[in-house]
């Protein structure tokens, strides 16, 4: 069954809630304090099925004092039904609502002119006439005016009849996203427990799911569909656009309150800081920089204050600092309020939930902000600004589903668009501005034309040196592929050091007869070798050629330096062989500095680097003045 949520909206006492009760059969006014006062204070819900579609009401209060109840209401809308009484006509919150259901962006809706029991026809085709006054050139221009009487019942099918009508072209909802629900009411119910109602925004719930309540405050609340009605009905799952009552496990009544949201965990992420495209209402003063303002959006209202960053005509951007966080994306309509005096001045569109730290009211500023506002035209420019703006970082594709306010399935559209234009390139899940990462690639190769030019004899700079210098806010993996990406096109050789391609040590004829000397000599003396002047004097070779070759064979790993000895690699490898098998044959065997003296006939001045060595390579640990072999 086609299923279609419906709010009313109209000045107090103009007939809503009886035109509702008189649709279907329910009192929306459930207070006991409703009854008595004869108004209608908080939402009220009620539903009926007509013509093959599910008709669901959200009554609201006309009362000013309760247009916080009425903005909670009003946020999930597919249809707006405008009640105006025709002996009283248009007043102040039937224009407030229909501001505020303009500013929402509620799709379409019908006008019911109401009383007309009570009306003579003059007084009617007045009303009738103001009322097509307020909604000229908006989303109710041409929305049908329907003359009924809740009292009489006259003129109720034609309005069922224009309801369904209305109904059959509103845009089907979003079942694909994640789950969301913001929370209009909260209950206890003796024998279930926690039962939380709303609108379903996105998203399918099902019967024990998994699924986490948003708080303004805290981390959110774990807790498991224990079971949903839709419309008194129980049900496995429901689908988005449905006003769905949810059993919930796990969390206390007391611990929800109207506007926190049940949603699927890690779906949303709750922010403090929102970029806006705000509409002012023609009649309200400009905002003022800094101006505290209530901020609705869903079932939430919030405080918040305002930076703006454009001053002229509309459309004016903001950014929003909230004092509490909201659960919000890309392309949520809110409504803004005055702090004192308490009236409704304007709403917008989000279009950044997660904005970065920069200056905003400056040119740069707001060249951002004509980037990241909505175009019909060009979708991705927003997308792409968030993916840019992380420069080198890059921004996960979740993130991009989170903040773009995306499904899945679009993301992976969108996703595809950028990476076709080259602008963005894509490594595991992050998206990266080409830009950023061309430019830390071209600083990378200047790095290594640079260490190449102060060191002729390197082997390239060390691999982890050269991520933290130029991929520090990288993840290990960008680096990794652009070094890929660079030894692929031969630009550069990569081993533990990255070197420019050609650009590796070329030893003179007369460096590579030293090197093969002093490799040598090294290797023979085993494990009591020579010092520089004894190399020097074997080589038969200038002292700094020398120095620089034993550089490079302590780089290439060739020669060990222990303090200011050096041994040879395969020295040190044959004395741990050597000393655990000690230990292979006498479990209990110590050594110390004279035994180790004798077994492999050197003096102290080797001894004991070596067996420092030892202890640092884990082969022994000193326990008084002897080691055992571990
Ligand atoms: N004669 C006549 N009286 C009506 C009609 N509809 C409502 N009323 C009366 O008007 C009064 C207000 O009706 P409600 O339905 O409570 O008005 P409301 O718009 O819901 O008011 P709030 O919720 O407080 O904003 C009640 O006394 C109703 O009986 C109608 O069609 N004809
Ligand atoms: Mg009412």
């Amino acid at each position: 069954v086609r299923s279609v949520v419906i709010g009313t909206a109209g000045h107090i006492d103009h007939g809503k809630s009886a035109l509702v009760r008189a649709l279907t059969g329910t009192d929306p006014d459930r207070l006991k304090e409703e009854r008595e006062r004869g108004i209608t204070i908080d939402l009220g819900f009620a539903h009926a099925q007509v013509g093959g579609v599910n008709l669901a009401f959200v009554d609201v209060p006309g009362h000013e004092r309760f247009i916080k109840n009425m903005l909670a209401g009003a946020g999930g809308l597919d249809l707006v039904m405008l009640v105006v009484a025709a002996d009283e006509s248009v007043m102040p919150q039937t224009r407030e609502h229909f501001d505020i259901c303009r500013l929402l962006r509620i799709p379409s809706g019908v006008i019911a002119l109401t009383k007309i029991d009570i009306a003579d026809a003059e007084t009617i085709a007045l009303a009738t006439l103001e009322t097509r006054e307020l909604v000229r050139g908006s989303f109710l221009e041409s929305a049908p005016i329907v003359g009924v009487s809740a009292r009489t019942g006259q003129g109720l099918d034609s309005l069922r009849a224009a309801l369904v009508t209305a109904a059959g072209a509103v845009p089907g909802r979003n079942s694909e996203g994640p789950v969301r629900l913001p929370i209009d009411r909260v209950f206890s119910m003796k024998g279930f427990g926690t039962i939380v109602t709303g609108t379903l925004v996105s998203g399918q719930i099902r019967e024990d799911q998994e699924l986490i309540v948003l708080r303004r405050i805290s981390d959110g609340r774990r807790t498991k569909v224990r079971g949903l009605q839709v419309h008194g009905h129980a049900e496995r799952f429901a689908d988005a656009g449905r006003r769905v009552a949810v059993n919930l496990g796990g969390v206390e009544a007391a611990e929800i309150v109207r506007g926190d949201t049940l949603c699927a965990p890690g779906a949303f992420e709750p922010t403090r800081a929102l970029d806006v495209r705000v509409e002012m209402l023609p009649e309200a003063p400009p905002l003022r920089q800094g101006a505290r303002v209530r901020f609705h959006q869903g079932t939430t209202e919030l405080f918040g204050r305002v930076t703006v960053v454009t001053t002229s005509s509309a459309p004016e951007f903001a950014r929003v600092r909230l004092e509490s966080a909201a659960v919000v994306t890309r392309g949520d309509r809110f409504v803004i309020r005055a702090y004192s005096p308490l009236s409704t001045i304007g709403g917008g569109v989000v279009l950044d939930p997660q904005p970065p730290r920069v200056a905003l009211r400056t040119p740069e500023g707001l060249a951002r902000f004509a980037r990241i506002d909505v175009h019909d035209s060009v979708p991705d420019t927003a997308l792409l600004t968030f993916v840019e703006e992380r420069e080198e970082a890059g921004l996960e594709i979740g993130a991009l589903i989170r903040r773009g306010g995306l499904t899945e399935r679009a993301a992976g559209a969108a996703v595809e668009r950028m990476l076709r234009t080259g602008a963005v390139v894509r490594i595991e899940d992050l998206l990266i501005s080409s830009r950023a990462l061309g430019a830390c690639t071209e600083r990378l190769l200047a790095d290594l034309t640079a260490h190449h030019a102060a060191n002729s004899l390197s082997d390239g700079l060390p691999r982890e040196e050269a991520r933290k210098r130029v991929f520090r806010r990288s993840a290990p993996a960008v680096f990794d592929a652009v070094i890929e990406g660079l030894v692929a096109s031969g630009k550069i050789v990569a081993r533990d050091r990255l070197a420019l391609a050609g650009r590796q040590v070329s030893l003179s004829p007369e460096e590579v007869r030293v090197q093969e000397v002093l490799e040598r000599l090294f290797k023979d003396a085993r494990l009591a070798p020579p010092d520089t002047s004894a190399a020097v004097e074997a080589a038969k070779a200038p002292r700094a050629v020398v120095d620089r070759v034993l550089v490079l064979l302590v780089r290439n790993r060739r020669l060990v330096k222990l303090d200011s000895l050096v041994f040879h690699a395969s020295a040190l490898e044959f004395l741990k062989d050597d000393v655990r098998a000690m230990k292979a044959a006498d479990a209990n065997v110590r050594v110390d500095v004279t035994a180790f003296k004798e077994r492999y006939g050197v003096t102290r001045k080797y001894a004991i680097p070596l067996l420092e060595y030892l202890d640092r390579e884990r082969v022994t640990r000193r326990v008084g003045d002897a080691r055992v072999v571990l």
